[in-house]
């Protein structure tokens, strides 16, 4: 039976005109990982809708894998999320909302870790060329947002699948943007788009081997 993996990435928001998590998301949909079919999705940076969008999300496919992913501006390498916490404390999102020491679920676990081998995860990624670490925070915004809501649906609907969230940079295009026009300027760390969408395809793989 051929199953879901479910790929999760993010629309701009704040000052971030682009979000290549979203680009990575809108590639992949529609295509094939080791046989089984890839479902991507972009959500949106809004604490109140992705709730909804992810509970459908994981209750309609029943994820074999679900990898979120979000941009981390100032990371110069993939960031393997280990640990989602139960707290919204990071605004505005793009509806304008500020939580402060809010939980994302009143009364649910302090904190979520990933399902995913994060560990074979990184090592297969540096075996291949691309930088890429555990990180123990996934921040206190959407990101970690997601990744504590993809964990407790996929245990809410009983979901036999594995669950986690990366973090990847700018791309090299996003970051020569953000000083164009000033020659003495330093651009923030970036990798080249094609290198981040080759590790979340070696991500997925190692996630179903
Ligand atoms: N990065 C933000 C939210 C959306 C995104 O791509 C974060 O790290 O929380």
């Amino acid at each position: 039976m051929v199953m879901v993996v479910l790929v999760t990435g993010f629309e701009p928001y704040g000052r971030e005109n682009y979000n290549p998590s979203g680009e990575i998301a809108k590639l992949m949909d529609g295509s094939k990982i080791m046989g089984e079919d890839v479902v991507g999705i972009v959500l949106p940076v809004s604490y109140a809708r992705v709730r909804g969008l992810l509970e459908d999300c994981i209750s309609r496919f029943k994820p074999r894998v679900l990898l979120s992913l979000g941009l981390a501006p100032r990371s110069s390498f993939i960031r393997v999320e280990r640990v989602a916490l139960n707290v919204m404390d990071s605004g505005p999102d793009n509806d304008g909302f500020s939580p402060v020491d809010e939980p994302i679920i009143p009364g649910g676990p302090a904190a979520y870790f990933s399902t995913l081998p994060i560990k074979s995860i990184v090592k297969r990624l540096l075996e291949s060329g691309i930088p890429a670490a555990v990180s123990n925070s996934a921040g206190t915004y959407l990101c970690n947002c997601v990744m504590y809501l993809g964990l407790h649906f996929m245990g809410i609907f009983n979901v036999d699948g594995k669950a986690g969230f990366m973090h990847i940079p700018y791309t090299m295009e996003q970051a020569a943007g953000k000083v164009v026009g000033d020659v003495r300027g330093e651009p923030p760390p970036s990798m080249a788009f094609n290198e981040v969408l080759r590790a979340v395809k070696l991500a997925l793989e190692v996630s179903l081997s």
